[in-house]
């Protein structure tokens, strides 16, 4: 018997928003959350659909989310957009901020939005998509819990810290990446965790700071980065650009913050727009046939582009109408509108 279960699109969509209206969230919480969960469950992500509802519902029970935060938006410089997310969850502050930081992009042709005092939980493509649907180049990225050793390390010091850009192209999807600068992201973990699956070898260390696919010993332990030393670097990046510089909590800090408490991180995000039309002079077509004379000599070496695996998985499950899920998690979620 299959241990998977399907949905419907339209069943994802009300399952995500009747359990966040269940437990607090408003209605532009609960929409904006869905927005994102649906994107990524209709787009076969399953480490940031659905499953990502335990997260956000556990924050809220820990009383520590602001269920109808009222975000509020700074224009902070001629190229500075500040989103408050007043301790709920970003994607309310996100959506707020996005129009100015679009605005401001093409005004200067580039622009960067920090978002402050948020609960993050999200995968980050949804949200350069936005930018890249507007014409902008977009990069953003976010720390969030201290899982992960720095390369040479034994402890967790830095995020699972994702990075993702989104690159627009015309009458195409646009070239996005988004990942993690672990070698696994902690959801992909807790996915194998659950599973009872082993790792592969080089995502973890145990506590003693030995190798391990023990799934459950590499949460108790350490993540590793991918590419060594070099994606030990991206990370702390990520850590200065989405924290100190933006004047908010690094993954070690939000941890702190945490208690213990398996809520989303509490931290901030910046996000970086490029408006192409600056950089090129007006000459945008330009740049556009350049990139995509690089992009062809990419996939005639029957190489893929990243996101390729999502468009075909959203066109397979737009056209069925249907998705898939584990049937525990499925389980795990009708409990949480009880
Ligand atoms: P994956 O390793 O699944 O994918 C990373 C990227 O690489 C994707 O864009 C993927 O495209 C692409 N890719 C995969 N295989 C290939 C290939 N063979 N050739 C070219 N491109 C390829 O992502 P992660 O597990 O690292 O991250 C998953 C999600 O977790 C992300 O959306 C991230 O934002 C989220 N996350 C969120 C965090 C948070 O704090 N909010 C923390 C960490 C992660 P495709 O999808 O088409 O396979
Ligand atoms: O999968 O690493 C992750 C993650 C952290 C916060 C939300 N997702």
């Amino acid at each position: 018997m299959s241990d998977q279960i399907q949905l419907s699109l339209q069943q994802v969509r009300e399952l995500s928003e009747g359990i966040l209206l269940y437990n607090g969230f408003s209605l532009d919480h609960a929409q904006s959350i869905t927005d994102t969960i649906y994107a990524c469950q209709q787009d076969d992500c399953q480490s940031h659909g659905l499953y990502r509802l335990l997260m956000c519902i556990e924050s809220i029970r820990s009383g520590r989310v602001d269920g109808s935060a009222e975000p509020s938006v700074t224009d902070a410089g001629p190229s500075v957009v500040k989103a408050n997310a007043n301790q709920g969850i970003s994607l309310l502050a996100l959506r707020a901020g996005m129009p100015l930081l679009i605005e401001k992009a093409k005004k200067n042709g580039i622009a960067a939005m920090a978002i402050n005092n948020c609960f993050h939980f999200s995968a980050l493509w949804p949200e350069v998509e936005v930018l890249s649907s507007a014409g902008l180049a977009g990069l953003a990225m976010v720390p969030s819990h201290a899982w992960v050793a720095p390369a040479g390390g034994t402890r967790g010091t830095l995020g699972t810290n994702p990075l993702a850009f989104s690159w627009p192209r015309i009458g195409k999807h646009p070239f996005t990446f988004d990942f993690a600068t672990s070698q696994f992201a902690r959801g992909e973990i807790e996915l194998y965790r659950r599973a009872g699956k082993p790792l592969p070898e080089g995502v973890a260390i145990d506590k003693q700071g030995n190798p391990t696919t023990d799934a459950e010993a590499a949460m108790q332990g350490a993540m590793l980065t991918f590419g060594g030393y070099k994606g030990s670097a991206l990370s702390i990046m990520i850590e200065l650009l989405a924290g100190p510089l933006i004047d908010d909590l690094t993954s070690k800090e939000s941890m702190e913050f945490a208690q213990g408490k398996p809520e989303a991180p509490y931290h901030g995000e910046i996000i970086i727009a490029f408006d192409p039309h600056m950089f090129s002079a007006g000459q945008v077509g330009k740049n556009n046939e350049r990139a995509e004379r690089m992009f062809a000599d990419i996939i005639e070496q029957g190489a893929r582009l990243p996101s390729q695996r999502r468009y075909q998985a959203r066109e397979r499950n737009k056209a069925s109408g249907y998705v898939s899920m584990p049937k525990n998690l499925y389980e795990d979620l009708l409990a949480l509108k009880k």
